[in-house]
C-alpha cells in the first residue's frame, strides 16, 4: 500500500506523542518526533526507500524507525502505534489538541490527578488541583482552562488545509465514477475561505444513478458516521470529525445549484434581488419567470448554460468564487469582465523564508534549490532577528557569515548561468516600542527587512496601534510581517485598527505581507477594499520555515484574490530587478 511522506509522518508523530503520553523514555519520544520532521521535509518519494529498503539512509531514520515503516507498508498497520493506542486511555488523546498543554503536562496531570478525560479535566482545574501540582501553578491551569474553551468553541470550523486534506480526497473517489456527469466542491471551499465549517460537494447525475454514488460516499475510509440519507442529500462525519455533504442534482440544474451552494449567503441574496428586479426568479433549481403575481413560475423555466451565463442574464460578468463575499463585487462585475486577480503561475518568487540559520529545517542552500525546482526566480531569505533568541535569532556576527554565505550562492547561481537570486532580509522582531532589533548600519546592510511582532501582542489598542505605525514609518521596513499575529481558531491577533495602518503603509511605501502560512493568513482578505483603495502592496510571503512550507504559497494566493489583489500590486509577481528597485526605493 502506498503512501504519501505526510502520511508517513503523521503515523511517527502520533507515536512521539502518545509515547509522550504514555510516560516513554524521552528519546524514543525524540528519535520518532526527528524522524517525522525528516520525512516530512524529505524532497523524494518515501515508497522508493521503501521499494529499495534503504530508509536507514535517510538522516535521522534508525534501524528500528525503519522497521516500523516497512511494516506500515507491507501491512497497513505500524505495531508501535497500534501498542501505544492501547496503553493510552482514549480521552486522554484528545488533551493533545488542547494548545498549551503539552504531551509532558498532559501525562503529570493524567497520572498524578489519575484523570483521563477533559470532563475531569475541566473539573480538576477548577477545584485548584490541576494548580496544585509541581510545575503548573494558577496560570498553567487558567491558561489550559481558556484553551479548553477555546477548542470548545472552534472545534466547529477547521482551516482551509485540514479541510483540503479531507475533501480533495472525497473528491478524487467520487469524480471518475459512472454516471457523474460534473462534480465540484462548493461552500466556503470553493470561495477560498480562510476557515471552514462543513465541506459541501455537489454532483450532477441522473436519478437513477443516485443511490450508488451514495453507497460509495457513505463507504468511504474517512466517514465515520452517517449523519443523513435522502433522495438527494447525505451528509457524513469524517474521523477528523468534519461534516461533509453531497448534493446529487439533475444535469440541468447543476450550475444554479453549484452558484446557490457556492454561496455565500450574502452573495445569494443580492443575486436574487437582482433576479427580481429583472423579471426573474433565481434559486437553487435554476432561473425562473415570475408570474403576473410575482411569484416563480416553475413552468416557465429560463435556458442557462453555465454559472456564467446565468450572472449574463443578471447583467453581470462572471464573479470568481473567491469575490462572492457582497464586499463590492457586484459594482465591480457590472462592468469590468477582466477585473485581474492574481494567480498562482502570476508567483516569481518566495519571500519570508527560514533556514537553519534561525528555525527552519534546511540550509540556505537546500531552500533556494527548492524554489528553482519550483520555477521561482528569488528567495527573499528572512532568518529572524537577535530578540527571537527563541527561535535562533541572529547576532551581528552571524549576520555577515550568513552575507558571506549569500553571496557566495549568488556567485555559484552566476558562473551556472542559473536565473536565480538571493536576497538578503530579515525577519526583524518590532520591539515594543516599534523600533527594529539592529542597528542602523546593520539594518543598512540588508536587501530588505520584514518586520514583524512576536512577544507582547495583547499590548492595549493605542500601544499597540502606536508600535505598528513606527514599524511601519521606519525606513529600513519594506515589509510588515503578519500583521496581527493570529493563529486561526487558536489564537486572537493584536487588537488593531488595520485599515489606519494599510492606509499608512501604502503612504510610506511599505508593504504589507499576506502571510500565507494556513495558520495565519494574515493580513485578512478583509481589508482588501481598502488597500485597493489607497494601492497599497502586498506580499504573499510563505513564512517557510522548510521546504514543504514554500506550498503554503497557494493558500495565500486565494487570500489575494479574495482581497482582491491584482498581479500589480503583488511584490512577489514581480521580477526580481522590481523587486530589487521596491528594496531600494525606501
Ligand atoms: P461554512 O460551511 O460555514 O464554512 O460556510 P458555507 O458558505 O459553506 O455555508 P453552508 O455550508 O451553510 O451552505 C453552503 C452554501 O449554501 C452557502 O454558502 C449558501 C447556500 N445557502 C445555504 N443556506 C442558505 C440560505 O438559507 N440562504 C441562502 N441564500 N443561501 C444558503
Ligand atoms: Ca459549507
Ligand atoms: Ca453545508
Ligand atoms: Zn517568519
Amino acid at each position: 500500500m502506498p503512501f504519501t511522506n505526510n502520511d508517513i509522518a503523521d503515523k511517527l508523530r502520533e507515536v512521539s506523542q502518545l509515547m509522550q503520553l504514555a510516560g516513554e523514555n524521552r528519546f524514543k519520544v525524540i528519535a520518532f518526533d526527528k524522524a517525522a520532521q525528516t520525512i516530512e521535509g524529505l524532497q523524494e518519494d518515501i515508497n522508493d526507500y521503501i521499494q529499495n529498503k534503504n530508509l536507514t539512509d535517510i538522516k535521522g531514520v534508525g534501524k528500528s524507525i525503519a522497521e516500523d515503516i516497512y511494516t506500515l507498508y507491507d501491512t497497513g498497520e505500524m505495531p508501535v502505534l497500534e501498542d501505544f493506542k492501547e496503553k493510552v486511555p482514549e480521552g486522554l488523546i484528545q488533551w493533545l489538541d488542547i494548545s498549551g498543554l503539552g504531551p509532558k503536562n498532559a501525562y503529570k496531570i493524567h497520572k498524578e490527578l489519575g484523570i483521563s478525560t477533559i470532563e475531569e479535566l475541566k473539573e480538576k482545574i477548577d477545584d485548584g488541583s490541576v494548580a496544585s501540582l509541581s510545575g503548573l501553578g494558577q496560570k498553567s491551569a487558567e491558561k489550559i482552562k481558556k484553551s479548553i474553551e477555546w477548542m470548545e468553541k472552534f472545534d466547529e470550523r477547521c482551516r482551509l488545509d485540514e479541510a483540503e486534506e479531507i475533501a480533495i480526497p472525497i473528491f478524487e473517489s467520487l469524480k471518475d465514477l459512472d454516471g457523474v456527469q460534473q462534480i465540484e466542491i462548493a461552500g466556503s471551499f470553493r470561495r477560498g475561505l480562510e476557515t471552514i465549517g462543513d465541506i459541501d460537494i455537489l454532483i450532477a447525475a441522473d436519478e437513477d444513478r443516485i443511490s450508488e454514488l451514495f453507497d460509495v460516499f457513505t463507504s468511504h475510509d474517512r466517514v465515520t458516521e452517517i449523519l443523513g440519507r435522502g433522495d438527494t442529500k447525505s451528509s457524513v462525519r469524517t474521523k477528523e470529525g468534519r461534516q461533509v455533504d453531497l448534493r446529487i442534482v439533475k444535469p440541468k440544474e447543476f450550475s444554479a445549484a453549484l452558484m446557490y451552494f457556492t454561496g455565500s449567503k450574502e452573495h445569494n441574496v443580492v443575486m436574487r434581488q437582482r433576479a427580481r428586479d429583472h423579471g426573474m426568479s433565481l434559486n437553487e433549481y435554476g432561473l425562473f419567470k415570475l408570474d403576473k403575481e410575482g411569484n416563480t413560475d416553475f413552468d416557465q423555466p429560463i435556458d442557462y448554460s453555465s454559472e456564467s451565463d446565468i450572472y449574463q442574464k443578471l447583467d453581470l460578468h462572471f464573479v470568481p468564487p473567491e469575490l462572492r463575499e457582497d464586499r463590492n463585487e457586484f459594482s465591480i462585475y457590472e462592468k469590468q469582465e477582466d477585473f485581474p486577480l492574481v494567480t498562482d503561475e502570476e508567483i516569481r518568487g518566495v519571500i519570508h523564508a527560514h533556514s537553519t540559520w534561525s528555525d527552519g529545517k534546511f540550509s540556505i542552500k537546500e531552500m533556494a534549490e527548492a524554489c528553482i525546482e519550483r520555477g521561482y526566480e528569488y528567495l527573499g531569505l528572512t532568518d529572524h532577528s537577535k530578540t527571537a533568541a527563541y527561535a535562533g535569532g541572529l547576532t551581528q556576527d552571524e549576520i555577515k557569515e550568513q552575507w558571506e554565505e549569500i553571496d557566495q550562492l549568488n556567485e555559484e547561481f552566476k558562473e551556472a548561468g542559473t536565473n536565480f537570486v538571493i536576497f538578503k532580509g530579515i525577519e526583524s522582531d518590532i520591539l515594543a516600542d516599534g523600533s527594529l532589533d539592529y542597528e542602523d548600519d546593520i539594518l543598512e546592510g540588508f536587501d530588505f527587512v520584514i518586520a514583524s511582532v512576536h512577544q507582547s501582542l495583547n499590548m492595549p489598542r493605542e500601544k499597540m496601534m502606536e508600535r505598528m505605525k513606527n514599524a511601519i514609518k521606519n525606513p529600513y521596513t519594506r515589509i510588515l510581517g503578519h500583521p496581527t499575529g493570529r493563529l486561526l481558531l487558536q489564537r486572537n491577533g493584536s487588537d488593531l485598527d488595520l485599515n489606519e495602518l494599510v492606509a499608512l503603509a501604502a503612504e510610506h511605501n511599505t508593504a504589507i505581507e499576506i502571510n500565507a502560512s494556513p495558520h495565519r493568513l494574515d493580513l485578512d482578505w478583509r481589508f482588501g477594499n481598502k488597500a485597493r483603495e489607497v494601492g497599497m502592496m502586498t506580499s504573499i510571503n510563505p513564512d517557510a520555515h522548510s521546504i514543504k512550507g514554500i506550498d503554503d504559497i497557494k493558500y495565500g494566493v486565494r487570500i489575494a484574490r479574495k482581497g482582491k489583489y491584482g498581479p500589480d500590486r503583488v511584490l512577489n509577481a514581480k521580477s526580481a530587478d522590481e523587486v530589487k528597485a521596491f528594496f531600494e526605493a525606501r
